[in-house]
């Protein structure tokens, strides 16, 4: 059976294994390091829970789900990316919410992480997700009783996810996001820098649910091009919602009409897999329904 309701699946699969990375995480104290030394401090685990446990909406889980479907695969091989994509995400809001970057006080609708644990806490509890997401995808262990991937696969993974989230991805559009605050940058820029700082994650999330489904270079490609279309169509629409980025420059109306046509070449990137794209095909539109 196709599973349509990625987003469904997602929290009900994901959140489990989240707790099991989380465990993972704890456990490491008595296995790998002397017995007496306390290795993993409380606070800091107690920061990392909170925040990753955070009723969030998981869409970047669901697409790596997704992927892994439209490639044929059981979806439970994706366990792991999904998890290591969702610590990303997790890392990134902690970091973003800080007096140095947003200076966000709520997050998920909750105080956010430094409000909550103090900003030294929040600031290393982020840094601490960030480097366990890729244990996660290096472990040849299952974090349930998913099959597990091979290990050319996952370290195809490791290298997906770093590149999407390194200087030349995420960490890159932040930085020219910030520059950008004070200019007025034009049209082409602010596209680089949304493509980069929300799209490349996003773009990675799908196209490592295909790497652990086992699928094809040219599957990878298709991935990859509805992933690049659908991560700016993600950050396009929060502009369009808060009124916000591109929307200032390009007003509302325009910026409506490119979310819809970022849409539409991510669903026709789709094609190739037929029914088994169910499930993104629906997370893509609803997507683009939240402008309606
Ligand atoms: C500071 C390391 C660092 C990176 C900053 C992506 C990013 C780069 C920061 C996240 C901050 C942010 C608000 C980005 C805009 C994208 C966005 C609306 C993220 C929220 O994602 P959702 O809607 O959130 O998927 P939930 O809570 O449902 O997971």
């Amino acid at each position: 059976m196709i599973h349509s309701d990625l987003l469904r699946l997602a929290v009900e699969l994901v959140n489990p294994s989240l707790v099991s990375a989380l465990d993972r995480i704890q456990q490491r104290q008595s296995r790998d390091g002397p017995p007496t030394a306390h290795l993993v401090p409380s606070t800091l685990l107690e920061a990392i829970r909170y925040s990753l446990l955070a009723a969030g909406k998981r869409l970047r889980p669901a697409l790596v789900l997704g992927g892994a479907q439209a490639v044929g695969a059981n979806i439970r091989i994706a366990l792991p990316p999904a998890c290591a994509v969702e610590m990303v995400h997790a890392y990134s809001l902690i970091h973003d919410d800080l007096p140095a970057l947003d200076d966000d006080d709520e997050r998920r609708g909750q105080p956010s992480c430094h409000i909550q644990h103090g900003e030294a806490t929040a600031l290393l509890a982020g840094d601490a997700l960030l480097t366990e997401a890729f244990a996660v995808l290096a472990d040849h262990r299952p974090l349930s009783d998913e099959p597990v991937a091979p290990e050319a696969q996952r370290l195809q993974a490791v290298l997906e996810l770093s590149r999407a989230i390194g200087a030349a991805g995420m960490i890159g559009g932040q930085i020219d996001d910030l520059a950008a605050e004070n200019q007025t940058p034009d049209l082409g820029h602010l596209e680089a820098i949304h493509r980069r700082k929300t799209g490349r994650l996003i773009q990675a999330s799908v196209v490592m649910g295909g790497i652990y489904g086992g699928g094809t270079e040219a599957q990878l490609r298709s991935l990859r091009t509805f992933g690049a279309e659908l991560g700016f169509a993600f950050q396009l629409i929060d502009d369009v919602l808060d009124s916000d980025g591109i929307v200032t420059i390009q007003g509302s109306k325009r910026a409506r009409s490119t979310a819809q046509e970022l849409t539409d070449r991510a669903l026709k990137a789709l094609q190739p897999f037929g029914p088994n794209s169910i499930g993104l095909r629906e997370l893509a539109e609803k997507m683009v329904r939240r402008l309606a």
